[in-house]
């Protein structure tokens, strides 16, 4: 094969991603090395069972494979920058990501979908609409499966959430619909500055034959040519020929320029955002031809994803909400404003890892809506600095002890809400054990004396 002959791929990262560029390679029959800083990568032992005869580095990598040249797969958690990958570069390797791979194979059209915020609540409904029209849908990327691991012959669409990593280091991905669904800080430990998570995120736009923007934030506008159809939606009255709200007899309907489709509370989801999230699904599909009665069968059925904003339980009239998932300050402002029941009813646990974040955007949203903030792990100090002027914090120990202590604090009527504007690698493997850890804590609450 191709890469054979000029000396073999390498894949640099052996998790999931890393895991299925392997698979897909070694299912051509090419010759490739896989590498990882780890000493003892997540998937070795999956690579030595299915590919033993495939040669891994892990811990120590030899210089002749950092110097060998060729393409290199690079996994979406090593920063571009990173010391091995210029050396690779500065000696001809050829840098792409799983996605530029993905897009050499797919044969039916892809629509992409990133943004800071919502990717795989909006990934999961568009994905839940193609299903409800009959398509044979394959729906991944950032979000479950590695795109790799999707191809099949069979499939009629993809639908690919997709990440600032991942978009870095991809080229012309030539999407059938593009979309970035809106810009907040996030990750700018990694890109630098939001000029820099902003250029990565628009990459999503190149070569693609049709946009989905989001009017209502300019961020997400992309700068392609006229001839690229582009079709968008807002939370307000749409224009003609894209998706909106309308007062109709009396009810918030989502709408298709005049074409009603289903009433606000029709949803199956909750909350402000969540309609804003339904809208780019909408928009997403009708550019990608679905039919318009599947999406709106799918929009009154699909739940949401656990850890977003998700109801646990109400103990004496509290309403605890894990939203783990929310782990950046976009995210739980988006949360507290899409939830809050009035003036000061949200306890608010967050914190985790900042990722270098600026926390001071949450303070409208917190003065508005917070009647305490209970923080955990690593950004306390710096949150409790951004906020503590405004509301009264207190500090936990872990989950079980930030529970109990928000508990304390709320009243009949009020919200407990886990939206840590973080991430949670401090403390825990992931959102979800995070998420998982809390709704333990909440059902291990002692019995309430009513
Ligand atoms: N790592 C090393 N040395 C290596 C390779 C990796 O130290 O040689 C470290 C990385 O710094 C990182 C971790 O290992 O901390 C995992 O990196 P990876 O690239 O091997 O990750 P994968 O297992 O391939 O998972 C990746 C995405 N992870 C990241 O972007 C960090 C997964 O998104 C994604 O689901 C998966 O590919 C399939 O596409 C996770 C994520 O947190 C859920 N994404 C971020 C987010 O959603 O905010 C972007
Ligand atoms: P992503 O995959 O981009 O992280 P998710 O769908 O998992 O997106 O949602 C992550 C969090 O973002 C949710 O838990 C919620 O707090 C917040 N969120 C959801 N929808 C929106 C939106 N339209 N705008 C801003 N924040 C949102």
């Amino acid at each position: 094969g191709l890469i054979a002959s000029s000396g073999g791929g390498v894949i640099f990262g052996l998790g999931v991603t890393g895991l299925s560029v392997a698979r897909h390679w070694y299912r051509q029959g090419l010759r490739f090395t896989v590498i990882d800083t780890r000493a003892a990568p997540p998937e070795l032992a999956t690579l030595n069972r299915e590919m033993p005869e495939v040669p891994v580095f892990a811990g120590d990598i030899p210089e002749s494979v950092i110097t060998a040249g060729g393409e290199w797969i690079v996994s979406p958690g090593i920063a571009l920058d990173a010391p091995l990958v210029q050396r690779a570069i500065a000696a001809g390797a050829v840098i792409m990501g799983d996605i530029d791979l993905f897009m050499r194979e797919a044969q039916v059209p892809v629509v992409g979908i990133t943004g800071s915020n919502a990717k795989s609540t909006v990934t999961a409904l568009l994905g839940a609409m193609a299903g409800e029209a009959g398509l044979n849908v394959g729906i991944g990327g950032n979000l479950g499966t590695p795109a790799l691991d999707l191809l099949a012959a069979e499939r009629e669409l993809y639908v690919l959430e997709l990440s600032s990593f991942q978009l870095e280091r991809a080229g012309d991905l030539g999407l059938a619909v593009a979309t970035v669904l809106n810009v907040s800080a996030d990750h700018l430990d990694r890109h630098g500055s939001l000029q820099h998570y902003h250029q990565a995120k628009h990459r999503i736009f190149r070569g693609c034959l049709k946009a989905v923007v989001n009017r209502d934030d300019p961020l997400t506008l992309p700068l392609v040519a006229a001839s690229v159809p582009v079709i968008s939606w807002r939370l307000r009255e749409p224009e003609l020929g894209a998706f909106g709200l309308r007062n109709v007899d009396g009810t918030e309907t989502l709408c298709f320029g005049f074409e009603p489709l289903l009433a606000a509370t029709d949803l199956g989801m909750a909350g402000r955002h969540n309609v804003a999230n339904a809208l780019a699904a909408f928009a997403l599909g009708h550019a990608a031809g679905l039919p318009m009665a599947a999406m709106v069968t799918a929009a009154r059925t699909f739940r949401g994803l656990p850890h977003r904003c998700q109801v646990v339980t109400e103990r004496n009239g509290v309403r605890f909400v894990n939203d783990s998932k929310g782990t950046n300050p976009g995210a739980t402002v988006a949360a507290l404003n899409g939830l809050a029941a009035g003036e000061h009813t949200v306890i608010l646990i967050a914190g985790g890892v900042a990722k270098g974040a600026d926390f001071g955007s949450l303070r409208p949203a917190v003065q508005a809506h917070c009647k305490a903030l209970v923080l955990l792990g690593e950004a306390s100090a710096e949150l409790e600095q951004s906020l503590g002027d405004i509301v009264t914090c207190y500090r936990a120990g872990d989950m079980a002890d930030a529970v109990a202590q928000a508990e304390a604090v709320a009243r009949r009527g009020e919200v407990v809400l886990l939206s840590p504007a973080c991430a949670s690698f401090d403390m825990f493997e992931g959102y979800a054990a995070r998420g998982d850890a809390f709704v333990r804590a909440v059902q291990s609450l002692p019995e309430a004396q009513s």
